[in-house]
């Protein structure tokens, strides 16, 4: 046996709870959603010829059980982890063996390649014991391999051939959920029965549309982020001489630092979606943390807590383009004087991230800047330039919290979500759902009540242009302005300023108060 804390052996023994309608799989009867067809319905009927036009789909309780056959699953991780998943894995596995007791599991090792390659693993009763309610994707591992090309999707066919796989989970983000379409039409189109299916998975929380309430992962990563942002608020007050630049994951939306900014109310945060609205630049953003110091020092508090989402630094104009530019021509010569001027603004450290770090494709590794660092320096340096006004001695501390949150054990939220997610994967395959995402309704009612559902991946795509080409893709959901969570934090967030309501959500808790241990994401609740 492993050796594990105590707390972990303790999480192998909770039992996720399902929703009424999971209880007994056998007799989780089909509905068939009437839906209203997206408006790109013509162009991607000719793109999805052999999965287009079926419609969503519900489980209900019925009185028959349906007698199947053993099953034989494929899963796999795509893309950065996120907790719950082995949840959603042990949700499949039992569920299978609940539907008939000779059904088998293989999980793809390291990702998307693993399929290629054909490196794969069953995945036994035994597997699971270390893995239920704990958090990470360590029994198989992820990768960001795409099966994208010809010669990549022909592979994966092959394997799955040869595995006789009546289904393969896809436990991925928008882009590895839009890959899983692409595979189930070009499998439909080779004949073969294979039923591929996707899992929305991504602590980012940017998968979400009529269809996907929310994707797992974010409530745990934002439960550990709000905890340490507590912490460090708690800090500041006790010390008063220091201000925390925090900058929070989430590669391009800024819902997790919208969450933990909800739990935590700290004296300024950054908001990446409303900076893009009013086209603010980078100076100016500058400025506004520097007159919020300046007023504070007035007040005697030479310390404060400000939140920065990671994905900031594309969604300030003048940046954008930029970083447009030096993906184009690495050559600071080659940049127009506007850009140039901006790079020439920037500080040293972060004009060599700009130029240095760089992805497969030659493109600016934009989540790896140091926005925090950035913003510090910059504010220090324009106190320095009104020191007139400003007396007071400004110290930072910079701090970056992503891969604390993304492997922790499962809130309880997580772990039931991803179990009901998995168990729904499995009633998918049964129905033969090809190209279908698993999908949780009424995730905001008991979780009795939670409504188990097949969406066609086809019907959430929209067109995008990537790489001059348009490319059929699920939409990135970003901070709506308009929607209550934002409004609601628009309205507190004068009183954070300069008055200091910080909250200190603690440490996620399993055991307890179910007002605590099964609080859901509060930007669901509002
Ligand atoms: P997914 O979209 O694959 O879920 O990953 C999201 C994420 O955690 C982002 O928040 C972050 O920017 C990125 O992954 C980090 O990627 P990596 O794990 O490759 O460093």
């Amino acid at each position: 046996m492993k050796e594990m804390s105590r707390l972990q052996q303790k999480r192998l023994e909770y039992r996720p709870l399902l929703p009424s309608v999971l209880r007994s799989l056998a007799t989780a009867s089909l509905i068939k959603i009437p839906f209203t067809p997206p408006s790109a319905a013509e162009s991607l009927k000719s793109l999805f010829p052999h999965t287009w036009g079926k419609p969503p789909v519900a489980f209900e309780a019925s009185k028959h059980a349906k007698i199947v056959e053993p099953f034989r699953v494929g899963v796999v991780f795509s893309g950065g982890q996120a907790a719950g998943g082995h949840n959603v894995i042990a949700g499949l596995f039992d569920a299978l063996k609940e539907l008939h007791p000779e059904s088998k599991l293989w999980g793809f090792i390291g990702g998307p390649s693993g399929i290629i390659d054909g490196k794969h693993k069953e995945i036994k009763k035994q597997d699971l014991e270390h893995y239920r309610n704990q958090g990470g994707f360590d029994l198989i591992g992820s990768g960001r391999t795409k099966i994208e090309t010809p010669e990549q999707m022909k592979k994966a066919l092959a394997v799955c051939e040869s595995l006789k796989l009546h289904g393969l989970v896809i436990i991925g983000g928008d882009d590895s959920n839009t890959n899983a379409a692409l595979l189930a039409e070009y499998f439909a189109s080779e004949k073969n029965k294979t039923a591929v299916i996707g899992v929305p998975k991504t602590i980012d929380g940017d998968l979400r549309n009529d269809h996907i309430e929310m994707s797992f992962g974010f409530d745990t990563a934002c439960k550990i982020y709000s905890e340490l942002i507590g912490n460090i608020a708690r800090d500041a007050l006790s010390a008063k001489k220091y201000y925390h630049f925090i900058r929070l994951m989430g590669r391009s939306a800024s819902h997790i630092t919208l969450e933990c900014a909800l739990a935590t109310r700290p004296n300024l945060v950054l908001i990446s979606e409303e900076i893009a609205k009013e086209k603010k630049s980078l100076k100016k953003i500058v400025s506004d943390i520097a007159d919020l110091i300046v007023q504070r020092s007035i007040e005697k508090k030479d310390y404060g807590v400000i939140l920065i989402p990671e994905g900031l630094i594309e969604f300030i104009p003048e940046i954008k383009t930029l970083i447009k530019e030096l993906n184009v021509n690495l050559k600071i010569d080659a940049l127009t004087k506007e850009s140039r001027e901006v790079f020439e603004f920037l500080p040293k450290e972060i004009q060599e991230q700009l130029l240095i770090d760089r992805d497969p494709h030659g493109n600016v590794q934009v989540s790896l800047i140091e926005t925090e660092k950035l913003l510090s320096i910059l504010v220090a340096k324009e106190l320095k330039a009104r020191k007139e006004s400003y007396k007071a001695k400004f110290s930072s501390i910079t701090h970056f919290f992503g891969y604390e949150g993304r492997c922790g054990m499962p809130s309880n939220f997580d772990a039931n979500y991803c179990y009901a997610l998995g168990c729904t994967a499995a009633l998918l395959i049964r129905e033969e759902a090809n190209g279908y995402t698993a999908c949780i309704k009424n995730l905001r009612e008991r979780i009795e009540n939670w409504q188990p559902q097949g969406t066609p991946i086809s019907l959430m795509f929209t067109f995008e242009k990537r790489q001059g080409k348009d490319k059929p893709v699920i939409k990135k959901y970003l901070v709506d302005l308009e929607d209550r969570p934002f409004q609601l934090f628009m309205k507190m967030r004068k009183n954070w300023q300069l008055e200091d309501h910080y909250l200190y959500p603690g440490p996620m808790q399993f055991f307890g108060d179910p007002s605590i241990t099964d609080a859901i994401p509060s930007i669901l609740v509002i």
